[in-house]
């Protein structure tokens, strides 16, 4: 083919293309049509093959025209959109709206139940006087377990062994960590609650890998363990809302001396002997483990033992919730089914 037809053709092309944009509709058009002549396999890209068989003069009187054609196209394309941008603005701008349509209502959320529970707990306590701490989920083995007269080879690890981060990192398995910082952080008198959310090996309907606890702590002089007894029957009266008794059974853990389990009367049945599945019979169930502060973690936050006495206790929020609603698996509060959740 000639030089000249060459160039005629192109100019030809450019023209053409011109006209199409001007008819095209959207930006999808547009930039199909910008395809169909600039592409690959466009017309304009076909033509300008031509150009690998000329000489080298006529090489660069082709090149300027296809740049020539390319830029007026690729304007053209800019132009196109920018008027349809325009175009849809002014439109949107003119359309009227309709006051009287009905709205869409957005289904309100709710605080989770487990939150609710935790917040009323705190508030529970902060009749008492107890102000809330806070630590962090992933703690030292020191201040889960070595603080805790829980040495390393200690039988009571395996009991509340846990997710290890590293052989010094663990993810709290239980939120008694929180006693220890804040004993190192103030002096007695101390009077706490730490709520949050603890981590264990455990898998079953009322054991859950991750679950809440709230430990309490009172620490001054003269603390006895009449007090623990008198705050825990509080909790469970105010949050039960009726005369449910409360009893201590002796148990173990490191840090406290003597040391008690919680149980509470069954919030279900008519006490021991029925065929309740909740207590499975005795007619009492477990919420917590506590006791009389060792002197061991006293010397460990360098407070005066000979002076303070204090009591702490760790309750497993889920448990409490469980009771007080009647839900018999722990892990409808975690699987975030509407169903189950709305009715809180
Ligand atoms: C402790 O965790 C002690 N730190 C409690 C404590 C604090 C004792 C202060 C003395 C002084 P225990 O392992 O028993 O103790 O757990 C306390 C409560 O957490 C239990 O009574 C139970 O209500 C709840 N709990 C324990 N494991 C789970 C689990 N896997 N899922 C749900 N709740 C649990």
């Amino acid at each position: 083919m000639a030089t000249t037809d060459l160039v005629r053709q192109l100019e030809a092309l450019g023209a053409e293309f011109g006209r199409a944009a001007g008819a095209s509709a959207s930006e999808q058009e547009i930039r199909a049509l910008q395809a169909r002549y600039l592409g690959k396999k466009g017309s304009v890209s076909q033509l300008m093959k031509e150009m690998g068989k000329r000489q080298p003069a006529e090489r660069r009187e082709l090149g300027a025209v296809f740049n020539r054609i390319k830029e007026s196209i690729e304007a053209e394309v800019g132009r196109r959109l920018s008027e349809l941008g325009s175009a849809a603005a002014i439109a949107d701008l003119g359309r009227s709206i309709d006051v009287t349509l009905p709205g869409r209502t957005v289904p309100p959320g709710r605080v989770h139940l487990l939150t609710q529970i935790r917040e009323q707990a705190v508030a529970i306590f902060a009749e008492l006087g107890f102000e809330v701490a806070e630590g962090p989920q992933v703690d030292t083995d020191f201040h889960c377990f070595e603080a805790l007269a829980i040495p390393k080879d200690h039988p009571a690890r395996d009991m509340q062994d846990t997710f290890y981060v590293s052989d010094e990192v663990v993810l709290r398995p239980h939120t008694s960590p929180v006693q220890i910082r804040v004993m190192k952080a103030q002096k007695p008198p101390v009077r706490i609650v730490a709520p949050g959310v603890v981590y264990r090996r455990d898998d079953d309907a009322t054991h859950s890998p991750m679950f809440m606890q709230i430990e309490g702590l009172l620490v001054d002089e003269g603390v006895r363990f009449s007090d623990l007894k008198g705050v825990m029957l509080h909790f469970v009266r105010r949050y039960f809302g009726r005369g449910l008794d409360i009893r201590f059974r002796p148990s173990y853990f490191p840090f406290v001396e003597p040391g008690a389990e919680v149980d509470m009367q069954c919030a279900f049945c008519a006490g021991p002997g029925s065929t309740c599945r909740v207590c499975k019979g005795t007619g009492w169930v477990e919420i917590a483990g506590s006791g009389m502060v060792d002197p061991e973690v006293f010397r460990q936050v360098g407070y005066d033992s000979e002076r303070y006495t204090g009591f702490a206790f760790g309750m497993g929020l889920e448990r409490v919730a469980m009771l007080r609603h009647g839900v018999n698996d722990i892990k409808f509060f975690y699987e975030g089914d509407l169903r189950f959740l709305a009715q809180f």
